[in-house]
């Protein structure tokens, strides 16, 4: 059984080949049937050539180049994550930052729990045993409210669902139509699957903050962003007349 790994990449010079090859030498070491889709928009540096060079020498990395530059046409984080689903093939994806903000070891307990009943398993820095490591307290204020609004209006059972950090079975992905083409992309998969009824899981993980490379983090458009998302998404779900649980 194939584990696809997608990464998206925006100007990542510094990381993408430390990070592609990370994820490939965890798979060899656990001895796992992988592909890894590095998705790589607008970049001006070196990344596209890097992740070109890395593919001619490892056909399991499977680079999408995107061509349009352009951030108003939706070539952003969330599309990316989308496109690289859509190539993939394995019946287990993992989403997986490229500025290597993730824990490789959290791989395996993500698996291990899909194998297990759960159909998807975030990377969760707020659950017990996990840590935000040296992330910035205003993100992490953010990022952590974010997922407690969610749980409160959804009923959503985890606790770290604003990082896209997670595993998931394809069929969750075919299921459940998502629309956001930014960051929002992370708590809409999370509340949309969770309202189809699948099941979401959780490991902890220890978050780095990036050491290369500039942030696409944009505080006001993101804050705005989730909440005008969560707005829809309670719109869409009552009118629905889904029952939302409290826990
Ligand atoms: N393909 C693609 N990848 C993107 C885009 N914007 C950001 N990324 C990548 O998505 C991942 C997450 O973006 P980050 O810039 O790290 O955003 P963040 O984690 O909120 O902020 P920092 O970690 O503080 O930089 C990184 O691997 C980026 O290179 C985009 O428009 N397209
Ligand atoms: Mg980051």
């Amino acid at each position: 059984m194939t584990v696809s790994f997608i990464i998206p990449f925006h100007n990542e010079g510094k990381n993408c080949q430390p990070m592609v090859e990370r994820v490939a030498a965890f798979a060899e070491k656990n001895d796992i049937d992988y592909e890894i889709i590095p998705v790589d928009d607008r970049s001006n540096d070196k990344t596209r050539q890097i992740l070109k060079n890395l593919c001619a020498k490892n056909r399991r990395i499977k680079p999408v180049i995107r061509k349009e530059d352009s951030v108003e046409k939706g070539n952003t984080m969330g599309s990316a994550l989308m496109e690289g689903t859509v190539k993939s093939i394995g019946r287990f994806i993992i989403w997986t930052m490229g500025d290597m903000a993730d824990n490789t070891a959290t791989y395996k307990d993500i698996l291990d729990k899909l194998n297990g009943n759960y159909d998807m398993v975030f990377g969760s820095r707020y659950m017990p045993g996990g840590s935000r490591g040296n992330l910035d307290p205003l993100k992490a204020t953010l990022s952590s409210t974010g997922t407690f609004l969610a749980r409160i209006l959804f009923g959503i059972p985890v606790h770290d669902i604003t990082n896209a950090f997670r595993g998931f079975k394809k069929e969750v992905f075919q299921k459940v139509s998502l629309e956001e083409t930014g960051f929002g992309i992370s708590p809409e998969f999370a509340i949309k699957a969770h309202m189809a009824g699948f099941k979401l899981g959780e490991v902890p993980t220890t978050y780095a903050n990036r050491v290369e490379g500039i942030s696409n983090f944009k505080l006001y458009k993101m804050t705005r962003g989730y909440l005008l998302l969560y707005f829809k998404l309670l719109l869409k779900y009552r009118l629905h007349k889904k029952k939302l649980v409290l826990h």
